[in-house]
């Protein structure tokens, strides 16, 4: 055979194998954008804006000028201060759905406080007749939350205890209510009739309520409206779809953009002998590593402290030379 049509032949052969991988999501697959893309109405990242990323037009607005952002889950996050300050989409048509999923990550700075907030049609923390469907944090849980014409809530509820991320999802429709936490069913609520949309509220708000404030103490990220329910297989596919790690709120100060000014949680250092004491044995933790002291030979220390003359309060030795010579990883008090 020419060589050419080797060549032809081949070109051909890459073509059908293209062909057939794309009918068949193996490039979604491989691309992880399966889940993310499908249905999905709007997405709010909060990198220092509320604009709906997806280009589908549902930005929201900071309506009392006051919202803050900070580290979040993934880049930046809402960071709410207790200060009634809220987030409105508003009353849009399109969002007047009777199957639908809502997920977004939260971290509470104190779990268990009182009528918190959270996402919201409607009113948050009232009866049936003012709300369409909530997702809302009080005393230690959340409570995910549709209403019908007759005014009956359907809910489902779990418990948060922490004040660490998590992601929290809720699927909605063909009379089924699945709350997820973390990739994992919290449970189902079977309900019968329509989700109700023609209510006395009907804004759509992250953060406290419109009419009443409550007061939130914490961060939400990337929060995203799809329009059909998410399947199990679906919600652990877009929780796994989330970085595992370099995030503020891991326990370890991440090398990339954390520092204790944007992640003092994270990137704060303790010294156990609190500080430059050559004559106490300490151990010093900047989350990301620990250090002891030690006698390096002959008479000298090494001691370790929390060293903040740079971008990030990091461990580090400093060589000290003791009078009465060192052991046990300390100055000898005397001869
Ligand atoms: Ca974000
Ligand atoms: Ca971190
Ligand atoms: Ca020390
Ligand atoms: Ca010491």
């Amino acid at each position: 055979m020419e060589k050419r049509k080797v060549v032809v032949y081949l070109v051909f052969l890459v073509a059908i194998i293209v062909v057939i991988s794309v009918s068949f999501g193996f490039f979604d697959k491989i691309t992880g954008n399966v889940i993310s893309e499908k249905g999905l109405l709007a997405h709010y990242s909060f990198e220092n804006n509320v604009e709906d990323i997806t280009g589908n037009g549902y930005d929201a607005v900071d309506f009392p000028y006051m919202i803050k952002y900070d580290y979040g889950r993934e880049g930046q996050a809402l960071d709410f201060n207790k200060g009634g300050e809220y987030i409105l989409i508003g009353n849009k048509e399109g969002l007047d759905l009777q199957e639908f999923t809502l997920s977004f990550w939260a971290k509470l700075n104190d779990p268990s406080a009182i009528y918190q907030g959270g996402i919201g049609k409607g009113i948050l923390f009232s009866p049936p007749e003012e709300f369409s469907y909530v997702m809302e944090f009080s005393a230690g849980k959340l409570k995910a939350a549709i209403t019908t014409p007759v005014n009956q809530e359907f809910a489902v509820k779990s418990s948060v205890t922490d004040n660490s991320w998590h992601f929290w999802l809720m699927s909605v429709g063909k009379g089924r209510l699945e709350l997820y936490k973390d990739g994992v069913t919290q449970g189902i609520k079977d309900y019968e009739g329509k989700i109700d949309y023609v209510k006395r509220k009907n804004d759509l708000v992250i953060g406290t309520s419109r009419e009443i404030q409550y007061l939130f103490d914490g961060k939400i990220d990337e929060f995203k409206i799809w329009n059909y329910a998410l399947t199990a297989e679906d919600v652990l596919e877009e929780y796994n779809s989330y970085s595992a790690e370099n995030y503020c709120g891991n326990t370890v100060c991440d090398i990339v953009n954390e520092n204790k000014e944007n992640c003092a949680e994270d990137c704060s250092c303790t010294d156990s002998d609190k500080g430059i004491n050559y004559y106490e044995k300490g151990m010093c933790d900047d989350k990301s590593k620990t250090i002891v002291d030690n006698c390096g030979g002959g008479d000298w220390l090494n001691e370790a402290y929390c060293d903040d003359s740079g971008s990030e309060v990091i461990c580090k030795f400093s060589s000290q030379g003791c009078p009465y010579g060192c052991s046990e990883g300390a100055c000898l008090g005397s001869a």
